[in-house]
């Protein structure tokens, strides 16, 4: 069996105890259920480690968590058995071990190779075909993308292939802030891209390493948007595609913080060299996506598979010009060179999980308000005729529409109170709406139109 080390700066000595939880069933330890004898010959080699001083450690975070997984890692048809562990003595350099076994003929398990890692957990595990190699049987081979969890903030990407019982590094160690498997150069072939922000050496950037003669190859970087301040936190990086001239592109969505805001940075793989492609370079920040509003996302909003970025603009209410309350949401598909294309205009409002597409003729001329009687399980949100030349006081005194997410045990009867006609029903949740034909104003909607305006988020 070969070794293979992990080494790190001893900077964390303490094992965090991070996995306390005491596991019960196979089911919740094994990543697919296995018949009774290949179970049991599998659990004689794990209680081998464990009585030999060590724990079970599964990948904190991402698909692959349990402690034990089941993989076919070199492509010969039948599975490997991949199991963490964490070291209990305080004296094993190398605490962290995966353990990988190989089933014999015979049904019975033996170490093939164990990797071997300086920190205090492992943050996440994926097998990804990176090499493009299949196995005997013709089958595709996995290797394995380790992130190794140093703390909370600081993790390290490293990547292996196992061809029996060598197990060979493909990607020493690097320091990553997050990262996707993708394939951003249409090879049928997944790369890594890698995001780093080093705020002490000032460095933000997109890195993307591709497979080259037995390694990953850092092969182009393309900067993040400066002044950033992290990731933002409920936009992970999205792997996805964007649409130019009518052909589906490999790109990489990036939301980051800033102090006022998010932005969202776009990297494409052009002419061999991986391109933020919605950095203004005279500013050195993608200032398009640029938004105050960081609670929504960038989402499919259209259902057409791509992904859109959100570009919100706070609405007037009749008492104010500009409230921070009520939202009108562009939403924009870039092309490769960075060009916005509005496809949809929605009010959106997250507060009560639906959004309404505006029609053009509504663009600049609504006021929005919120009626809630919370006691009675009704939030509503008023529309009003407004004329922006008016500026201050420029909406009509009557709304023209209103719709409302009605809950509680009377709802039915709310929702069918006069003038009122269902939009959408849930289990729990009714969204009704009300067209006032008093406001003076003709919005050229009617209950059918409106019906399909209305969506939920
Ligand atoms: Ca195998
Ligand atoms: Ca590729
Ligand atoms: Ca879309």
């Amino acid at each position: 069996m070969r070794r293979k080390r992990f080494g790190l700066i001893p900077l964390f000595t303490a094992l965090l105890c991070l996995c306390g939880c005491a596991f019960s069933s196979p089911e919740e330890l094994y990543a697919v259920p296995k018949a009774a004898e290949d179970y049991r010959n599998l659990q004689d080699q794990i209680d081998k480690v464990r009585s030999a001083g060590a724990e079970y450690a599964g990948p904190l975070f991402g698909t692959n968590t349990q402690p034990v997984q089941l993989m076919d890692l070199d492509g010969d048809g039948i599975q490997e058995a991949i199991a963490f562990f964490r070291a209990t003595s305080a004296d094993d350099p190398d605490p962290l071990k995966i353990y990988i076994y190989h089933q014999m003929e015979d049904g019975a398990y033996e170490v093939w190779s164990i990797i071997e890692g300086d920190a205090p957990a492992i943050n996440s595990i994926s097998y990804e075909d990176l090499d493009g190699k299949t196995g005997p049987s013709g089958h595709m081979d996995k290797e394995l993308v380790v992130s190794w969890r140093l703390s909370d903030k600081i993790y390290r990407l490293e990547a292996f292939s196992v061809t029996g019982q060598e197990v060979e590094t493909l990607l020493p160690a690097v320091s990553y802030t997050d990262y996707v498997l993708w394939d951003m150069d249409k090879d049928n072939q997944r790369e890594i891209v890698m995001i780093t922000l080093n705020t002490v050496d000032s460095v933000y950037q997109a890195d993307y390493y591709d497979y080259q003669a037995g390694q990953m190859v850092l092969r182009s970087s393309a900067p993040l948007s400066g002044k950033i301040t992290g990731l933002a936190s409920n936009t992970k990086p999205l792997a996805s595609y964007l649409c130019s001239n009518g052909v589906a592109e490999p790109a990489v969505f990036v939301t980051s913080n800033l102090i006022t805001g998010v932005i969202t940075d776009i990297f494409t793989w052009q002419n061999n060299k991986l391109v933020n492609i919605t950095l203004n370079p005279t500013t050195g920040m993608s200032d398009d996506t640029f938004r105050l509003n960081t609670s929504i996302s960038i989402q499919d909003i259209n259902d057409d598979g791509y992904p859109e970025v959100p570009r919100p603009n706070a609405l007037p209410t009749p008492d104010a010009v500009s409230s921070l309350d009520f939202w009108q949401v562009q939403w924009l598909q870039y092309d490769l060179k960075g060009k916005p294309t509005v496809v949809s205009t929605t009010y959106y409002n997250g507060e009560d999980g639906w959004y309404l597409v505006m029609p053009e003729s509504w663009q600049g001329k609504v006021a929005l308000s919120r009626l809630d009687n919370t006691g009675s399980g009704e939030r509503g949100v008023l529309f009003y005729p407004y004329s922006a030349e008016q500026g201050e006081g420029g909406a009509a005194l009557r709304p023209f529409l209103s719709v409302y997410k009605l809950t509680g045990p009377n709802r039915k009867t709310r929702a069918n109170a006069e003038g009122r006609f269902i939009l959408l029903e849930e289990d729990d949740v009714i969204y009704a709406a009300e067209l006032h034909a008093d406001s003076g104003w003709d919005c050229g909607v009617d209950q059918e139109g409106l019906k399909e305006l209305f969506h939920l988020i």
